[in-house]
């Protein structure tokens, strides 16, 4: 380790690393762990968490980290690992905010970087082997900006052809959907201008056994087959590398289970009033099972596939294959990408976000949204900031924008309706306008929910896309109006 000094017009910093070499905008670092010393104190720390879900905010180094549930509890908030850190931490990128209003970054450019922060210092290190780190001060969009190139040269960039304009079934039907209410929907849609009518989950027999449950009796096939005669293209929701105790899969192979050092089974998540678990990915047999169930989808006819649950890939274990987990994830995801082909499109939910860049077209990019502004219950006493709520799901999606030029963001879904709402209007309209600043469109309004107005509104917001201007961190302007969303956040 070296003691170097880095310069820029008004700040002068040490820092520890094997070596530096200047870059336009900024710096590369080298070394599996690095040390900057900041003279800024006890100041505002940019928290990024790990997968979709996972907090992402602008937080205060004087108050301590946000408390998570125990990981054996809720492994699916943040990265089980560092659930439970006393310092403040993030997954690939962190960054302090100086008194003039400058921010100092320093990001990751290899898998499996985490980076934390006190009054002192702001440091990196990789879990496995990863060196190079990228390091920027001056205006936050300037130096998130500079880190997103930096990331598109390594990891590549989604084709930057418009994100589609999305029906998906999951915030109004949840799991209760079925055969006759999806048509119902669908051709509820009528003229209105959405690319993919989307199932989610609900449609399958169980987490692991990715067939057609009786609610869906001609079958997945027919089922696109009646989305597609409508002209557009069919979605469909899969959590491949989730398994459940109670799926066939689970019983017959319990051997492509990830597991720990003492051969328990590592959990993944519980939700639908189970545990899960987790696929190894690295077994050449679950390779093999992952390759035909792509192949299955894509042969009934979906090829716009929400993938979720992601981040289960990259839990820590011991794998078939002693791989790095979060390049174990990578590969597994390529491996879906090379079985469906470069036209389908791959969203990727509750997945790890740096690991899915270059492979992913959207990425979701913060918890879900939900019917009702806030659950502070929910994140006060169960320290979960990842609980469905649109106030968490605004937060985190405004902290990840600067992820645009890499991937379509999806904040996910806007109401229109008054229905089975709390929302106000005043409340969807924040989730509208997120909508477009991420220029990512999709709801889950049953257009016979709708009334007149509301079916007017929304076939206002599929057909226009207002320019967007940055004015501030959360100010915005949309058109012609004014936006601050720190009014709400
Ligand atoms: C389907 C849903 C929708 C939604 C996804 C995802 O922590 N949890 O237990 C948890 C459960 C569900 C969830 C997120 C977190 O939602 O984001 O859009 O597809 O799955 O089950």
């Amino acid at each position: 380790m070296e003691s170097l000094t880095l310069q820029w017009e008004g700040l002068s910093l040490r820092l520890e690393a094997q070596s530096l070499e200047a870059c336009p905008g900024g710096y590369v670092l080298r070394g599996n762990r690095v040390i900057l010393e900041h003279p800024f104190g006890l100041t505002r720390y940019y928290r990024h968490g790990w997968q979709s879900w996972s907090l992402a905010d602008w937080v205060d180094l004087a108050q301590p980290p946000a408390l998570l549930m125990p990981p054996e509890r809720r492994p699916q908030a943040d990265d089980p690992l560092y659930a439970m850190a006393k310092q403040h931490g993030g997954s690939a990128v962190g960054a302090l905010q100086d008194p003039s209003g400058k921010v100092l970054l320093l990001g990751a450019l290899e898998l499996a970087g985490r980076v934390g922060a006190n009054d002192q210092r702001l440091f990196g290190f990789y879990e496995g082997a990863g060196q190079d780190w990228w390091v920027a001060y001056g205006p936050q969009e300037e130096v998130f900006a500079s880190y997103a190139n930096q990331l598109a040269l390594r990891f590549g960039q989604a084709p930057q052809h418009p994100a589609p304009r999305v029906w998906c079934s999951w915030y109004s039907y949840y799991t209760q959907i079925d055969q006759e209410a999806m048509l119902q929907a669908l051709h509820g849609l009528q003229d209105l201008p959405f690319e993919v009518f989307q199932l989610d989950d609900g449609w399958q027999q169980d987490m692991g056994d990715w067939q057609a449950n009786p609610k869906f009796p001609a079958g997945m096939a027919a089922m696109a087959a009646a989305i597609k005669a409508t002209g557009r293209r069919a979605g469909l929701w899969l959590a491949p590398f989730i398994v459940r105790p109670s799926s066939k899969l689970f019983a017959q192979q319990p051997e492509w289970l990830l597991r720990d050092a003492q051969g328990n089974l590592v959990p993944a998540g519980y939700n639908w009033g189970d545990h899960f678990y987790a696929l190894d990915t690295t077994h050449p047999q679950v390779q093999a099972w992952l390759r035909q169930t792509m192949q299955q989808v894509l042969d009934w006819g979906y090829d716009y596939l929400k993938l979720d649950f992601l981040y289960a890939a990259a839990l820590p274990g011991q794998r078939h294959q002693p791989v790095q987990r979060e390049l174990a994830y990578r590969q597994a995801i390529e491996l879906v990408r090379q079985t469906v082909g470069p036209e389908a499109y791959l969203l990727l939910c509750g997945a790890p976000i740096l690991a899915s860049l270059g492979i992913a077209n959207g990425l979701r990019i913060g918890p879900d949204v939900a019917p009702y502004f806030k659950d502070e219950n929910r994140e006060r006493y169960l320290h979960d900031p990842t609980g469905p709520s649109t106030w968490g799901a605004l937060r985190t999606s405004l902290h990840r924008l600067w992820l645009g030029p890499l991937v379509h963001l999806d904040p996910d879904v806007a109401y229109f309706r008054s229905r089975y709402n709390l929302l106000s209007p005043v409340e969807r309209r924040y989730l509208q306008d997120l909508t477009h600043i991420c220029q990512f469109k999709a709801t889950s309004d049953p257009p016979a929910w709708w009334d007149a107005s509301e079916r007017a509104a929304a076939q206002d917001w599929l057909n226009h896309n207002p320019p967007i201007e940055a004015l501030g961190r959360y100010r915005f302007r949309i058109g012609e109006r004014e936006v601050d969303f720190s009014e709400v956040l």
